[in-house]
């Protein structure tokens, strides 16, 4: 499971996996781009602050990211000021697209370069800028994948009403959408409104690490402000209410002509049991409902999951009637980022004693799921294929049988590898598993990998991990691109035709892991 520095094959011998090889029997699959379906397409992405650069360039004005980075809160990890100089060099990047056959290029556009105060006048060189990179990929025959919104909230709305905590949110977002779509919608078919909001709303609002970095004691001990037990919920009570505001505008006013396709996305890690005891079980069911159920209950029934009204009570927003029938359906498909799997056990115990000292009625997001990751794990380290068969086959068994693409998956490599073969390795696994969950009858309708070039990490910056098929020399002041040896694998792949053969290894099941650890 963890890096180690031996060779993989010596390892296996020394190591429980072999067993568990030897007791499931060794399957491999071997397949070729065109075992696909019709329309389906791969790419790969990036997004505004961890590409762009540019940050005070144009007028573009500061998002909370900005403001964070510059904060000194973690002065080793940089800032997105320059990152990859993508708004200087994305025609290079799009060549480089093309030299390497991407189908797709998934990309977020930065609210503040926009729309520099977050509402109101529309800045002409940020117009520009996204026309021009738009106008750049249509040429290259790419299709475009538009995420709207990926953490980077212009500062003045987080300082004139506490930005996504507050329901002037909603407005202010469809009128952004508004603006994206009206211009560029002539030539973007896939629109996604917000990322990740089950992984924001813990790491922005509960432990606070990232911006606007609110939390409150004892879930996070570093904020200045916030409240652990509400804020997540309000955050994400009102990312659903903009995503669904913004497809209604879509539906009505854009759709008929636009032809385009518009969803959410959402993180979607694969939970085991740690044991088979009751307790894990439950806590593991748990878990599926705080990641999956927060998103997807709303999106299909109207309402929140009944667990996560249990857990969290009052502290939870209520779906007004009128608010439950805009976000029912409000989605032609579902983008899922998906990159590991983790273990869950029951954490009640241990709740109850590190909140001896905090009066009743609290509860933050970690304490309401009572789950408790046993390794934290960064992405790319457990590398479980399976884990994301599991999770298409729950979304189809639990919500129906949604169109979904896989919007990120990837692995981080560290700095200087250029000859990536683990990552190779784990691109080659998952794009099996999607391929065997399209056979098992998930309607999946493209792949995209995170990333495209190498970025400015969320956590990490510059220094601990890379994600990208093309590496990015942050030394340099040109920022230097150099496809790595991932590029030309994935180039084989989609413009050859060549086939992918990929030996499964099966995923060490809890009861045997537990004696592991
Ligand atoms: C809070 O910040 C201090 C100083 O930056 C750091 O040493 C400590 O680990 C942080 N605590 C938490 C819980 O993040
Ligand atoms: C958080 O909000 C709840 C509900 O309004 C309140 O009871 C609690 O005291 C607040 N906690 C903090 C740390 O402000
Ligand atoms: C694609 O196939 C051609 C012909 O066999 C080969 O020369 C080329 O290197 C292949 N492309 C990649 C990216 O492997
Ligand atoms: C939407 C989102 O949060 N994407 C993140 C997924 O993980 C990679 C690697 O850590 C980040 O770079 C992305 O920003």
């Amino acid at each position: 499971m963890e890096r180690r520095p031996l060779p993989h094959l010596l390892l296996l011998f020394f190591s429980p996996w072999l067993l568990l090889l030897l007791q499931q029997g060794v399957s491999s699959l071997q397949f070729t781009r065109d075992d696909f379906p019709d329309g389906f397409t791969f790419g790969a992405g990036t997004a505004a602050y961890q590409y762009e650069g540019a940050a005070a360039e144009d007028g573009r004005r500061p998002s909370i990211w900005d403001t964070y980075t510059h904060s000194g809160r973690h002065p080793k990890d940089g800032t997105g000021d320059v990152a990859c100089d993508g708004y200087h060099k994305y025609k290079e990047d799009v060549k480089l697209m093309n030299d390497i056959g991407l189908e797709a290029y998934r990309f977020t556009i930065s609210w503040s370069r926009l729309i520099p105060s977050g509402r109101g006048a529309v800045n002409p060189k940020g117009l520009q800028f996204y026309n021009d990179m738009i106008n750049e990929l249509v040429k290259a025959g790419i299709k475009i994948h538009v995420a709207l919104h990926h953490m980077d909230l212009p500062q003045s709305l987080q300082d004139e009403y506490g930005g996504w905590i507050s329901p002037q949110v909603v407005d202010d977002f469809t009128a952004y959408a508004d603006v994206c779509f009206r211009e560029f919608g002539d030539r973007v078919a896939h629109w996604t409104t917000v990322l990740e909001p089950n992984v924001m709303a813990q790491a922005c609002y509960d432990s606070g690490i990232l911006p606007p970095n609110r939390c409150s004691y004892p879930f996070g001990n570093n904020c200045t402000a916030g409240n652990s037990t509400v804020e997540p919920y309000l955050f994400i009570h009102h990312s659903l209410l903009a995503h669904a505001s913004a497809v209604k505008l879509y539906k009505e006013k854009y759709q008929v002509t636009q032809m385009g396709i518009i969803g959410i996305n959402m993180y979607s890690m694969w939970f085991y049991p740690f044991t088979y005891s009751a307790e894990d079980i439950d806590a593991t069911e748990r878990a599926k409902q705080f990641f999956y159920g927060w998103i997807l209950h709303p999106l299909v029934f109207g309402d929140y999951p009944d667990a996560m009204k249990k857990a969290a009570g009052s502290r939870l927003p209520l779906f007004s009637n009128h608010e439950s029938e805009l976000v029912t359906s409000a989605f032609d498909f579902i983008g899922l980022n998906h990159y590991t799997s983790n273990y869950v056990s029951d954490n009640s115990n241990a709740v109850k004693i590190s909140l001896q000292d905090v009066t009743s009625d609290i509860g933050s997001l970690f304490r309401d799921c009572k789950w408790f990751c046993l390794k934290q794990l960064l992405p790319g380290t457990a590398v479980d294929p399976q884990g994301l068969e599991h999770a298409l086959e729950y979304i189809r068994e639990n919500y129906g049988n949604l169109p979904v693409y896989i919007q990120e998956n990837g692995s981080g490599a560290p700095d200087g590898t250029m000859d990536d073969v683990e990552r190779i390795n784990y691109l080659a696994k998952y794009i099996a598993a999607t391929l065997k969950a399209i056979r098992n009858g998930a309607n999946v309708k493209g792949y995209s990998m995170w990333s495209f070039v190498d970025l400015y990490e969320i956590f990490g910056g510059y220094s601990m991990w890379h994600f990208g098929l093309v590496a990015v020399d942050f030394n340099s002041e040109e920022r230097r691109r150099q496809p790595r040896r991932s590029a030309r694998w994935y180039s084989d792949f989609l413009k050859n035709n060549s086939a992918i053969r990929v030996v499964e290894d099966g995923f060490v099941s809890a009861a045997s892991h537990h004696a592991e650890i």
